[in-house]
């Protein structure tokens, strides 16, 4: 059985101080028993966010990673540093990144053996844009981002990560995908982590939702078989939303 996770990904959004009431007001509530729950903050959240979270069950993430552990990166964060502070998630690929920082499928693989180096659970991120789904490339598009980011992984780390299949045309629109299209195109993928690894590997992995999840559509997409879960922006902000986002994954 799989264990659906909702993560947080709060972007380029939160002070320390605001991370920290933020976190005082979900402790012990978007705590469910049966649903892991994890907050991916900003670099610069993250200390205070594992110091809060200590004794908690909600787990904190980061956003990205350099693929090497240290060296001449100007402005770069590595997996050794996050490893120090107690980070047990990273979000790797996401859309923004690759449109806006230049993350090849080459990149996000590196990432991603960055982040099994260092005990860090990658959650990593496909989907197609709306020029691709309107060519009828969703599919394609995303076996050739799950293939490119599980090369040279071993079956053990493939079955622990984490994938996000986020259409990128329903990222912060408020158009999401429907939970039945949502699920075959992650069936779909499922079945790309079971031709590469095998079905046992691919009973295991977890994949989420991503693109304008609310409080009032996660558990249309949970109802779905193969939907584990949800990668949330704009909706995992308030207290009060991330919450009920927590609790409607159950
Ligand atoms: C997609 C998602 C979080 P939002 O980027 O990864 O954001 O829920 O705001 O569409």
């Amino acid at each position: 059985m799989r264990k659906p996770i909702i993560a947080g990904n709060w972007k380029m959004f939160k002070t320390v101080s605001e991370a920290e009431s933020f976190f005082t007001e979900v402790k012990g509530k978007a705590e469910v028993e049966g649903v892991e729950s994890v907050i991916c903050a900003p670099f610069t959240a993250l200390p205070a966010l594992v110091q809060a979270a200590k004794g908690t069950s909600i787990a904190i993430g980061a956003q990205n990673l350099h693929y090497e552990d240290n060296g001449a990166y100007t402005g770069e964060i590595s997996g050794v540093m996050l490893k120090e502070l107690g980070v047990k998630y990273v979000i790797i690929g996401h859309s923004e990144r690759r449109a806006y920082f230049a993350e090849s499928d080459a990149i996000v693989n590196k990432k991603i053996h960055a982040a099994f180096k260092h005990g860090l659970t990658p959650i990593v991120c496909v989907g197609e844009k709306l020029e691709e789904r309107e060519a009828g490339q969703t599919k394609d598009v995303c076996k050739g981002q799950t293939e490119a980011a599980f090369e040279g992984l071993s079956a053990a780390q493939a079955a622990e990560v984490v994938i996000a299949y986020e259409p990128i045309w329903a990222i912060g629109t408020g158009k999401s995908s429907t939970a039945a299209d949502a699920q075959d195109v992650i069936g779909y993928i499922r079945g790309i982590v079971a031709g590469l690894y095998g079905e046992a590997t691919a009973e295991a992995v977890r994949i989420q939702y991503g693109g304008s999840v609310k409080p009032n559509n996660v558990a249309e997409y949970m109802g779905e078989a193969d939907i584990d879960g949800a990668l949330v922006g704009g909706a995992s902000l308030e207290p009060a939303s991330y919450i009920a986002l927590v609790e409607g994954a159950k």
